[in-house]
């Protein structure tokens, strides 16, 4: 490939670009966020999507979804606001109105379920979000034949799959995707302008433009279900908080490995080590470079 930009996703970069917050911040210089997930099977990835993000600094974290998993979650996530909408059989519906305009940043996808009728949901996020918008895990799933949705869109679109996710929404196998991991990617974000993180050891973040990084900060504790919908949490935090949204996904997966890193190193171990570890461990890594 010719022009691609690569580079490494470092420790340097990551501390010298951290949002600050300043004497006289409030919480709307931080970003108003919305994370829309959840069905009855699967409450808790949301939530854990929402403390995610609070940990990494959002100013405010409100979570779209039913009544029935709103009142599963809220005792774990007394910080977040709850916007409630339609279900039907515990799988979210196309019913309610959501105020786009009140928020900076969402992400949609962790737990939602990949029932059909979720499918217009996602469509219309999609496509009505006039803001930054992160597609995560059934997302991913369901936009798999609207793809082409994602090229009129006219702010910035971050897709985080895992390279199942990713295989399957190019038609391939697995093997054949991680033979050319850069190749793929840059092909994507560019034929569907979005910024792509390629989630795994070496995590690969693509930009539209041509930029790669790659991150390699992570163990494999990570491999675990949840810990996927922390990162999807951490980077909605990073990408509402006003940097450019490359620098901010960049800082999203070296926050979210790092934690997992300095976790197995002071209190867990590679085995133990659970998604709500990683959001505690976020903490950890603030403290090391403030
Ligand atoms: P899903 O059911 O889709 O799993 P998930 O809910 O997305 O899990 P989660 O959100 O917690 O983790 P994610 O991978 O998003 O997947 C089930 C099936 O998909 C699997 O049974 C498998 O068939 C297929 N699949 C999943 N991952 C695959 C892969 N890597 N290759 C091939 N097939 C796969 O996010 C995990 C996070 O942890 C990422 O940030 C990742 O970078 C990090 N991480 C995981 N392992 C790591 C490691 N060894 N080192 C460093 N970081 C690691
Ligand atoms: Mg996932």
């Amino acid at each position: 490939q010719t022009n691609v930009r690569r580079v490494l996703s470092t420790e340097r970069a990551f501390v010298e670009s951290l949002p600050k917050r300043k004497p006289f911040a409030h919480k709307g210089n931080h970003g108003r966020g919305l994370v829309v997930g959840g069905n009855s099977e699967m409450p808790g990835a949301v939530g854990m999507s929402a403390k995610a993000a609070l940990r990494a600094g959002a100013g405010l974290i409100s979570i779209g979804t039913s009544k029935d998993v709103a009142s599963i979650i809220a005792s774990q996530c007394f910080e977040a606001t709850f916007q409630f909408l339609a279900e039907t059989n515990g799988f979210l519906t196309d019913e309610t109105e959501i105020p786009f305009h009140n928020f900076d940043a969402i992400a949609i996808g962790v737990g939602l379920g990949r029932e059909p009728q979720t499918r217009k949901l996602v469509k219309r996020i999609v496509h009505d979000a006039q803001c930054p918008l992160i597609i995560d895990a059934d997302g991913l799933y369901h936009i798999k034949n609207e793809l082409s949705v994602l090229k009129q869109r006219t702010k910035p679109t971050i897709l985080t799959p895992h390279p199942g996710e990713m295989a399957r929404l190019l038609d391939i196998t697995v093997s054949d995707l991680l033979v050319n991991p850069f190749r793929y990617s840059l092909e994507f974000a560019r034929e569907y302008n979005v910024f792509l993180v390629l989630k795994g050891k070496y995590t690969i973040i693509t930009a539209p433009t041509k930029e790669q990084a790659v991150n390699i900060t992570g163990n494999p504790g990570l491999a675990k279900g949840g810990s996927g919908d922390v990162l999807t949490g951490i980077s909605l935090a990073m990408v509402m908080q006003g940097q450019p949204v490359f620098r901010a996904i960049c800082n999203a997966c070296y926050l979210h490995g790092r934690s997992a890193d300095l976790q197995v190193n002071d209190s867990n171990s590679e085995r133990d080590l659970m998604a709500t570890d990683v959001i505690d461990g976020i903490s950890k890594v603030y403290r090391t470079y403030t």
